[in-house]
């Protein structure tokens, strides 16, 4: 588990080498301080942005071919907030989970949220865990007889190549024989739908990926002029990818701690990638990390997957 003040430190650092590379990047992960993780649930209520919204008709489609799966003693383990209708759905509509782990790298963010399900879900055994997921960490004890993790929203899709293959073989190890795991991916589909998604009319995406400007300016004493950079989401065909950039309006200098870094006019800090897979890429993927595909549901119009594996 990494605590909040190894996070601060790595932050720093991960800013200034990111900020030195070429081209830029920073890790997406750092998209979601309190604010950004706030903007996000916004995003998800937007009408452009299918994938929550498409998540949960499935979730509430399937509901009793996924209460077969989970079984009648099981503990969910939920990767990312405990606040999102999905898992209050679930927690209301699935007796056979008896005990509820939210994960998550946001502490203030996951704590209101859990609080709140405490009190929905009086008999529930609720566990809460800060940590950063990306690296190993562990579980703690739990009286379930299964372990089924829950990873929705296609998060996996902010994983590059590496990290997604060593996320799938970190999952697979915290599971013994006859567990399982639900996870939501994202699916290929027309450009069109994926750019609106990316850059919806009331700018809340923007405001997202902004938003780590300020993080920098709040944290790192950085002093960056929001102004001066602008919001850049596309969709890269070649890599299966939406992209989000923050792009450098002019040439300029940016003062962050002690430090300085130069933009040029045109040159971006690549902040996000969000990978999309048809069923088969995904299921090719988890069985390489020794998982099998058990079932899978889509939506009637084959915009979003949610797949059931066993280890
Ligand atoms: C969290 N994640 C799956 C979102 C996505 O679609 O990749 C994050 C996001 N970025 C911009 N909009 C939403």
């Amino acid at each position: 588990m990494t605590n909040v003040k190894e996070m601060e430190k790595s932050f720093y650092k991960d800013v200034l080498t990111g900020l030195r590379s070429v081209p830029k990047r920073l890790e997406p992960k750092y998209l979601y301080d309190y604010r950004g993780s706030e903007l996000f649930e916004e995003i998800t209520k937007t009408p452009e942005y299918y994938p929550t919204r498409t998540e949960m008709r499935i979730l509430k489609k399937e509901l009793n071919s996924i209460s077969h799966y989970i079984g009648d003693d099981a503990a969910l383990i939920e990767f990312g907030s405990g606040s999102s209708e999905k898992i209050k759905f679930l927690l209301h509509h699935l007796k056979g989970i008896k005990e509820y782990v939210a994960i998550d790298i946001s502490e203030s963010f996951l704590l209101q949220s859990v609080e709140k399900l405490k009190k929905e879900h009086q008999h529930l055994y609720v566990h809460t865990v800060c940590a950063d997921y990306t690296v190993p960490f562990s579980l703690p004890s739990l009286k379930a007889k299964k372990k089924v993790l829950f990873f929705p929203g296609s998060t996996i899709g902010n994983f590059d190549k590496q990290e997604r293959k060593t996320f799938l073989n970190q999952m697979s190890t915290l599971l013994t024989k006859g567990d399982g795991f639900i996870i939501g991916v994202d699916l290929k589909k027309d450009e069109k739908l994926l750019h609106s998604a990316y850059n919806d009319a009331k700018q809340v995406t923007r405001a997202f990926n902004l938003n780590l400007l300020q993080r920098m300016n709040r944290e790192l004493l950085a002093n960056f002029i929001v102004e001066n950079f602008e919001h850049k989401a596309f969709y890269n065909h070649e890599e299966g990818r939406v992209e989000m950039h923050i792009e450098s309006l002019k040439n300029q200098l940016v003062t962050i701690g002690e430090e300085e870094v130069s933009f040029q006019k045109g040159e971006t800090i690549h902040t996000e990638s969000s990978y999309k897979f048809s069923v088969q890429e995904f299921q090719n993927l988890a069985k390489e990390a020794n998982f099998i595909p058990k079932k899978v549901w889509t939506d009637e119009e084959n915009l979003f997957s949610v797949h059931y594996l066993e280890v």
